[in-house]
């Protein structure tokens, strides 16, 4: 499965180079900068010509971060909610075309909010399955390079982020997610804390490594201890992959 995505992903990289190569011609410029979208529409499973969305395999088995998530959880949280999120999405979109041709326009805000929910679901859980590896695969450890970088030169130390990035997941009030984010404006990492999928994010904020708080995530291996989840989580980030996103967003 891991190869498949892998591909796909490559697949997804090249059509994107070879855009911003016509771009850049037409334009008159000089050599074109590379950049690969995350998630990439690939990633996120979008058929253009539907315009709907498919759930992505996930780049590993479901036992893959077994000790720290369990079989049983991945399976459901990705063939069930995550599933779910996709399901949504396609729905709101497909109601709100129906009121763009002459539906009840008095649904607008409901839909409109459904969107956002669900869409939010299904970029935050995108983002989350390829933010984390396999221990045995070089999950965990530190950044490293230029994230690690800007981790120090933002939070005082690796140290002193991980304190604040698992307090604040930890302390999500309801369900939520905890996210490390960077902030283009100010050029600086930020921690926020989003409720549901989507509540208390700011508009310039670029997620680059979220942990999943909603109980669905944890209950069935840890209860109540939320805690103990988020610092387990941290032994499966991939960092690699988060540093790719930072590299990306910093432009
Ligand atoms: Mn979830």
């Amino acid at each position: 499965m891991q190869q498949d995505v892998s591909r796909r992903e490559a697949i997804g990289g090249i059509a994107a180079l070879g855009a911003a190569g016509v771009a850049s011609t037409a334009l008159g410029t000089t050599q074109p900068k590379i950049q690969t979208r995350f998630p990439s529409p690939t990633a996120l499973g979008y058929d253009n010509a539907t315009k709907t969305y498919v759930l992505p395999d996930l780049p590993y088995g479901y036992n893959a971060l077994e000790p720290i998530i369990d079989e049983q959880t991945m399976q459901i949280h990705h063939g069930k909610h995550h599933a779910g999120y996709v399901k949504g999405v396609n729905n709101a979109l497909k109601k709100l075309e129906e009121i763009r041709w002459g539906g009840d326009a008095s649904l607008i805000q409901h839909w409109q909010r459904q969107l956002s929910f669900h869409m939010g679901g299904h970029i935050n859980h995108t983002l989350f399955w390829t933010g984390m590896q396999p221990e045995s695969k070089g999950g965990g450890g530190q950044p490293d390079g230029n994230l690690l970088h800007q981790i120090t030169n933002d939070f005082g130390s690796y140290a002193k982020f991980v304190t604040h990035f698992t307090a604040a997941a930890t302390k999500v009030e309801g369900s939520g997610w905890g996210w490390l984010v960077y902030e283009p404006a100010s050029d600086r990492l930020m921690i926020t804390q989003m409720q549901n999928q989507q509540d208390m994010m700011f508009s310039s904020a670029v997620p680059l490594l979220g942990v999943d708080v909603w109980e669905h995530a944890y209950y069935l291996k840890y209860q109540n201890r939320r805690a103990e989840y988020v610092e387990n989580f941290m032994r499966v980030v991939n960092w690699s992959e988060i540093s790719r996103r930072f590299e990306i967003a910093r432009g």
